[in-house]
C-alpha cells in the first residue's frame, strides 16, 4: 500500500473558462463544512464494493488516497481514456434514487453488463457542489431548484469504466424525460417527473472529465478484471 498526491489544472469546455484547479480546491473546501460521508461500504442487491478512503484526511492544498499494490505510473488519468476500453464515465445515483431505495439495482445494472466499478462513494453535496456539478445549465431557469434538490441529501457518485461507457451510460439511465424513456431503462423504469429522473450520467468525454475530477479528486481503484476475457474478444 502506498499514498498518492494528485494536483493538476484543467480547462472545462462546459463551461469555456480555464481554471486553476487543485484536486481539491472545490470540492474539498467544500466539502469541509459539508456532510461528505467518506469510507462508505455498500453492499446491495448481492453487490460490494470497497469504496477508497482518504478525502477527509486531506490537507487544504492536496489529496491523498490509499492505491492498492498494483497501481503504477501506467495507470489512467481518473477520467479515463476515451475511446479505448479505459473510458471512463461519472454516474451518481441521485438524492431521489437513494431515498427510493435504487442503489443497488443501478449499481447491478451496469456490473453485469460488464462495466469495471472502479470508484464509489456516498456524498452529501453542498449547493456549492451541486452548482459546481451542473456548472453548465446556470443560465437555465430551472438551475436554482436542480442544485437546492442535488444538494438535498446525499447522492451516490461512481465511475465506471468500459468501452464506449459514456454513450453506453447514457442510454442505459433513459432519456432526460422519463416519460420519453423506453422501459428497461433506469429513468423508463423507475421514474415519471423530470426533476425527479433518478440517476446522472455524463454527456461527453469533456463532461466526465469535469465531473470526475471533481467528485473523485483522491482518485478512484485502478483494478484488474479477471474476467475481461470473457466480456471483451
Ligand atoms: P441529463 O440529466 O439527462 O444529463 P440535463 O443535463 O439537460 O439532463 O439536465 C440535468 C437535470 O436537470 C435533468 O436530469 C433534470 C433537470 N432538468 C433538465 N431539463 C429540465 C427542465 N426543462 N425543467 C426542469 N428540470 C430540468
Ligand atoms: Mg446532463
Amino acid at each position: 500500500m502506498f499514498t498518492r498526491t494528485t494536483l493538476r489544472t484543467f480547462r472545462t469546455s462546459r463551461s469555456h473558462v480555464t481554471r486553476a484547479f487543485s484536486a481539491s480546491a472545490t470540492p474539498i473546501a467544500a466539502a469541509s463544512n459539508s456532510r461528505l460521508i467518506n469510507a462508505t461500504l455498500f453492499a446491495a442487491a448481492g453487490v460490494a464494493a470497497a469504496v477508497l478512503a482518504g478525502a477527509s484526511s486531506s490537507s487544504a492544498s492536496t489529496t491523498t488516497a490509499r492505491c492498492d499494490a498494483a497501481a503504477t505510473a501506467a495507470d489512467p488519468p481518473v477520467y479515463g481514456r476515451p475511446g479505448t476500453n479505459q473510458e471512463r464515465t461519472f454516474i451518481a445515483v441521485k438524492p431521489d434514487g437513494v431515498q427510493r431505495g435504487l442503489i443497488g439495482d443501478i449499481i447491478a445494472r451496469f456490473e453485469k453488463r460488464g462495466y469495471k466499478l472502479v470508484g464509489l462513494k456516498m456524498v452529501w453535496p453542498t449547493l456549492h457542489m451541486a452548482e459546481e456539478h451542473y456548472a453548465d445549465l446556470r443560465k437555465k431557469p430551472f438551475y436554482p431548484g436542480l442544485t437546492k434538490f442535488f444538494s438535498s441529501g446525499p447522492i451516490v457518485c461512481m465511475c465506471w469504466e468500459g468501452k464506449d461507457a459514456i454513450k453506453q451510460g447514457r442510454q442505459m439511465l433513459g432519456e432526460t424525460q422519463p416519460l420519453a424513456s423506453k422501459p428497461g431503462s433506469i429513468r423508463g423504469d423507475y421514474s415519471i417527473d423530470l426533476g425527479r429522473n433518478i440517476c446522472h450520467g455524463s454527456d461527453s468525454p469533456e463532461g466526465a472529465e469535469h465531473e470526475l475530477t471533481m467528485w473523485f479528486p483522491e482518485g478512484v481503484s485502478n483494478w484488474a478484471k479477471t474476467v475481461d476475457s470473457h466480456v471483451y474478444e
